[in-house]
């Protein structure tokens, strides 16, 4: 029987790795590398091995992958979708292979495959038609993520066969995707995905379909449920049917008759890992007949006949030369090492996020030591650790600091953040950043307007805020270095053309926290001009279709701020458009096309500029007086003597009701 201190250790243990499951799987935001999760999970199943009667049903080694999120329907998957047991170096995965072909009493041949970094998707055809994709979930209830799969563009919706069939596979987020991805988060104020896997599982399970369609997911199949079905005898027989049905395969997939092909395929494999358009963390090795797969059968948890051999993580170790305090667009003070340089994984590191306080100080990093790097999913240099055998006497600690490297001003928590702020907007750091993100594409999108161009216009303050630009003239734009009359007039007359933009390009441009651009076209379409949204509040902007409360407390927050209620004042008198224009061109097809509409009274869903915006995008022609040229009224609450005029006149008058539902209708597909 284990001892009392043995189960304290091993529900320790347990409480901790569930911990990070939660985060792992559920939240798909990992709070430690794939690497420690492992090794903290085999000390689990040696204490499990050493005495069973530790062993709760609770135990990461008696579940299957994730918990099923509330928020998606259920799929149970008649088939239990298993995962992988795992060895870590290639005489485990011998031992393993000896075992097994030891038991079996014959050569057992295998099919190698790369185990790609995503997660496990099941997707079921009917007579060849696709109608039902699945996450792993628990192994036994999947979530329905039928609508997302169908956005996924090497998923074949109908096959060249009219087949019953599931099959399945890992669903993953190519390395550039999630380096975009990633770039674009950034610049909206948004956490970055710590690695492909949980980018492409926050991407798949996603509530709204078209987030997932903008994030270029991708498959690659490797399981027939029921082969025998389709008369297939071996798993790679299965990968060649599903790749004629049209489906993604691996093409690095080989059958190997004998240990030393395996070795060759881990190794060649393991050298071209970094030039892979995808995350790998390892291969799998199955046994490649599928009757005796049947004969092998599965444990709670995994199948007997296959084996993940896990990549050790990529390391290098370095130097820190230096701790440097860096200040992002909102605010937001980041350690970050500065090294010297070195090769890690195909590229040369020479810095490294640290990413806050905390981290920094329950690494314990400091000046001089010696740090092992890693990778996080491929992409990202991660300090794993100190290597303190070498730390010298010389090492020093980073100094916490309490004033703002760029501005001087005190350096704030927010809330409970662990993130240490600077709240000065008129700090020079952050007005580098905040001008930046005002001029990209997607807010104020003023062609060359460049961050070279930004740091020159602060240096010589030319401009203090992003008010500033709209009071640039020509002659001071003349001094700056290799700026010809060309470049002047092509400046003046961006800055200018981005006066006419609609307001949710300035509202997302302003960079107020969590104010990404999808949130700023709702509160822009919403409002219908920056005013009203600046009046409204926290409660009544919550209420916004997809605006959360923290977005409210954000916006309110931001337009209470006096240094905000200058900077739009200036605005306006810059003459820069605060009212919404509506996001796409004008619609020529839809109940409002081409009518002249006059609108009276209250309406609960819109304000009145709302409303005149919108439909003036349904391509309304919004006038103010009823008359016989009048096609439409549109009454809300306590309509006036325009609704009598227009009963006398025999116009058509639209009510609430009426309304949400002509603007509920999609537009009409073309019958083509
Ligand atoms: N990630 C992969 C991969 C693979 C399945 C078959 C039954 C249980 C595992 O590339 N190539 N082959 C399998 O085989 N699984 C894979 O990934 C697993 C699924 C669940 C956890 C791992 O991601």
């Amino acid at each position: 029987m284990a001892q009392t201190d043995e189960i304290a250790q091993y529900r320790a243990l347990v409480a901790k790795l569930n911990g990070w499951r939660k985060a792992y799987y559920t939240e798909d935001a990992p709070s430690v590398t794939d690497h420690e999760y492992d090794q903290a999970y085999q000390a689990l199943l040696a204490l499990e091995a050493k005495d069973p009667s530790l062993v709760t049903p609770d135990s990461p080694s008696q579940l299957v992958g994730d918990a099923v999120s509330p928020d998606f329907t259920k799929v149970p998957h008649a088939v239990p979708m298993l995962s992988m047991g795992d060895v870590f170096s290639l005489e485990e995965l011998e031992d393993w292979a000896a075992r097994l072909a030891a038991g079996v009493g014959r050569p057992v041949a295998y099919n190698v495959e790369l185990k790609i970094d995503g997660l496990s998707l099941s997707l079921v055809y009917e007579k060849g038609r696709l109608v039902q994709g699945s996450t792993r979930g628990d192994g036994s209830v999947g979530e329905d993520v039928t609508a997302n799969v169908r956005t996924i563009p090497d998923i074949p919706q109908t096959l060249p066969e009219p087949l019953d069939l599931e099959v399945r596979g890992e669903c993953y987020m190519p390395k550039k995707a999630f380096a975009a991805l990633n770039a674009a988060r950034e610049a909206a104020g948004e956490p970055p995905f710590a690695n492909p896997r949980n980018a492409a599982a926050g991407s798949l399970r996603q509530l709204d379909v078209a987030v997932t369609k903008q994030r270029s997911l991708a498959t690659f199949l490797y399981t027939v449920v029921d082969p025998e079905r389709y008369g297939l005898t071996t798993q790679h027989e299965a990968l060649a049917f599903m790749q004629r049905l049209g489906f993604a395969t691996n093409p690095t997939s080989v059958v190997a008759a004998d240990l030393h092909t395996i070795d060759t395929y881990i190794t060649t494999q393991t050298a071209d890992r970094d030039a892979l358009a995808y995350g790998i963390d390892g291969i799998v090795v199955k046994v490649n007949d599928l009757a005796l797969q049947a004969e092998l059968g599965n444990t709670v948890k995994v199948p007997r006949w296959e084996i993940a051999y896990k990549f050790p993580p990529e390391e290098a170790e370095t130097q820190v030369l230096d701790i440097e305090w860096t200040i992002g667009r909102t605010g937001v003070v980041t350690p970050t090492a500065v090294m010297t340089p070195v090769l890690l994984a195909g590229t040369t590191v020479a810095r490294a996020t640290l990413h806050n306080v905390d981290m920094l100080a329950a690494k314990d990093i400091r000046i001089g030591d010696t740090v092992r790097l890693h990778k996080a999913g491929d992409i990202i240099p991660e300090v794993s650790s100190v290597v303190m055998a070498k730390r010298p006497a010389t090492s020093v600690k980073a100094p916490v600091p309490s004033a703002c490297p760029s501005c001087g001003e005190p350096l704030v928590h927010l809330d409970d953040e662990v993130a240490l702020r600077c709240v000065n907007p008129r700090c020079p750091a952050q007005v580098q950043e905040q001008l930046t993100h005002f001029a990209s594409r997607n807010a104020m999108n003023i062609d060359g307007l460049g961050p070279k161009i930004i740091a020159q216009l602060l240096e010589r303050k030319l401009v203090a805020d992003v008010a500033g630009l709209y009071r640039l003239t020509a002659d001071t734009l003349a001094t700056l270095d290799k700026f010809k009359e060309k470049s002047v007039n092509n400046l003046l007359k961006a800055i200018d053309l981005s006066r006419q933009n609609s307001v949710e390009r300035l509202l997302f441009g302003l960079g107020i926290r969590h104010v990404g651009g999808k949130a700023a076209a709702s509160l822009a379409a919403h409002f219908g001009d920056l005013d009203h949204l600046a009046q409204a509040d926290a409660e009544t902007i919550a209420a916004v279709a997809g605006i959360g409360p923290t977005i409210a407390e954000a916006v309110t927050t931001y337009f209470q701020n006096p240094g905000a209620q200058v900077l739009i004042e200036e605005l306006r008198a810059a003459g820069v458009n605060l009212t919404y224009r509506g996001a796409g061109p004008v619609a020529t097809t839809g109940p409002f096309a081409g009518l002249t509409v006059v609108i009276t009274g209250t309406f609960a869903d819109y304000t009145r500029p709302a409303l005149t915006a919108l439909l003036k995008a349904q391509g309304a022609k919004i006038t103010g007086s009823v008359s016989k040229r009048t096609d439409l009224v549109v009454a809300g609450e306590a309509a006036g003597s325009k609704l009598t005029r227009a009963q006398e006149l025999g116009v058509t008058v639209m009510d609430q009701a009426a309304l949400r539902q002509a603007l509920a209708e999609k537009p009409k597909e073309n019958d083509e």
